[in-house]
């Protein structure tokens, strides 16, 4: 059966590196079209047709198109690789809910810092205060994480889903916002999503980094 054709709306380094990571590890084929935040590409390429909220990422899957991470994940896992789920009635379906959901409660507060710390430009000035709360919201959700990884590879004890596809965009961008050193089981989960060859390649397809233009962003001085 041939497949449909697939096209990701992204722009690099964003959420939409869930939905890329996701087709590499369901081996499905797909085209991108990439955006740059900050320029007139997002207002003016056609995005809106797509998303209701003008944003990355949507798909094109054949005719159906779609936005919002999450929700693409959780449609490509089940109508393309269940293994990577959790069906209705499986033990594991409410964490693995959880867990996908979880990932925007902490990528929220890393677009926040992105805003704050990358996109804004004089005259304009980040504010403090912003950043000093929600870098404090952050690191209370990964202490929160920390405390719940226990002793499996994954998110879930039943190894690898969507949810850790999910995540695993957050742990990328986070370590530019906290010192993660206090928190030795997450980093030792993100070296496992990092070595997975679909986070991989789905990396080495974005590009060059250059979003965050160095290594660490601190808290400003109130
Ligand atoms: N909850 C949405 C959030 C989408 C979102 O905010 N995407 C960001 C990139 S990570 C974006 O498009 N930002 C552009 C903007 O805010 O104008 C999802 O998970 O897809």
């Amino acid at each position: 059966m041939t497949q449909e054709i697939i096209r990701v709306h992204n722009v690099p380094y964003s959420r939409g590196f869930r939905v890329l990571w996701l087709l590499e590890e369901l081996g499905l084929s797909y085209d991108v079209v990439n955006y740059k935040i900050g320029d007139r590409s997002m207002r003016e390429g056609g995005l809106d047709a797509l998303s209701p909220a003008t944003r990355v990422p949507a798909i094109e899957i054949g005719d159906l198109v779609m936005a919002e991470s999450g929700a693409i994940v959780q449609h490509l896992i089940e109508t393309h690789g269940p293994q990577f789920g959790r069906p209705v009635g499986d033990p594991e379906r409410p964490a693995f809910l959880q867990w996908l959901h979880y990932s925007e409660t902490m990528a929220s507060l890393v677009e926040q810092l992105n805003l704050n710390h990358v996109f804004l430009r004089p005259p304009a000035k980040p504010s403090a205060i912003v950043i000093k709360l929600n870098t404090a919201r952050l690191r209370q959700s990964l202490a929160g994480m920390e405390a719940r990884l226990g002793n499996h590879d994954f998110l879930l004890p039943g190894g690898f889903s969507g949810a850790d596809i999910m995540m695993g965009f957050n742990l990328y961008a986070v370590p530019f916002y906290v010192d993660c050193s206090e928190f030795p089981k997450l980093l030792a989960y993100r070296k496992r999503l990092e070595a997975r060859p679909a986070y991989q390649t789905a990396l080495a397809k974005e590009g060059p980094q250059e979003f965050y233009d160095r290594d660490f962003y601190p808290v400003p001085e109130e």
